[in-house]
């Protein structure tokens, strides 16, 4: 395993949706936003139990409630993280029918690498376990990278720390935004881009703010 390159494209890794790659599917003979053909109904019933004025985009406190029944509690950061990860850039602060069968969807792949990374089966996942699920990913970072990813769940008891789901989705979530962003920089995945302080800033702060 090498840790040289930031990104490393693996081909056993599982394929994870590109949102901002797909085409924007806009269904003009109906006024409101629909689901992508073939949505699984249950995703359907979640998102309409949640948008109870029939807008057809919920906020973030809608959709945590809505994925809350669907999978286990997430924090508003978590749910704000990957609500600016599937934006919709016409309402970047509510999410419609097709992000979140977007989101939906890559929530269900990250329990399934949650699952099969958990070698220790303690319902949790450690550093190592994250190293490795982010390596299968295709995200080979740096273990300082990993040690200050992982500093924020340690609650100074002395003992292993260790992610729920919620925080493993939260790490995955700025690990692949931070990395998606820094690939447009460095289109050759050298591992090295030259950014201007404003790039930077820009890049960087919309994932420390979200709460
Ligand atoms: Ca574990």
């Amino acid at each position: 395993m090498s840790y040289s390159g930031y990104y490393n494209p693996s081909p056993s890794a599982p394929p994870l949706p590109e949102p901002q790659s797909q085409p924007n599917h806009t269904y003009s003979y109906q006024s409101m936003p629909s689901f992508p053909p073939g949505t699984h109904p249950e995703v359907i019933r979640s998102f309409q139990m949640v948008d109870l004025d029939r807008s057809g985009f919920i906020d973030a406190k809608e959709l945590q409630q809505a994925l809350n029944t669907g999978y286990q509690k997430f924090s508003l950061r978590t749910i704000r993280l990957l609500m600016l990860q599937f934006m919709n850039p016409n309402h970047p602060f509510r999410t419609g029918p097709k992000e979140f069968a977007e989101l939906w969807s890559c929530l269900g792949q990250w329990h399934a690498i949650f699952e099969r990374f958990d070698s220790d089966r303690s319902g949790k996942i450690d550093a190592t376990e994250l190293r490795d699920a982010l390596y299968s990913l295709g995200f080979a970072i740096p273990p300082s990278v990993l040690q200050l990813l992982i500093s924020k769940y340690d609650d100074q008891s002395g003992r292993r720390v260790e992610l729920s789901f919620d925080s493993f989705v939260e790490c995955g979530m700025i690990v692949m935004g931070l990395t998606e962003k820094f690939k447009e920089k460095d289109t050759g995945y050298t591992g090295s881009a030259t950014l201007s302080y404003e790039t930077f800033m820009t890049m960087v702060i919309p994932f420390l703010v979200v709460e």
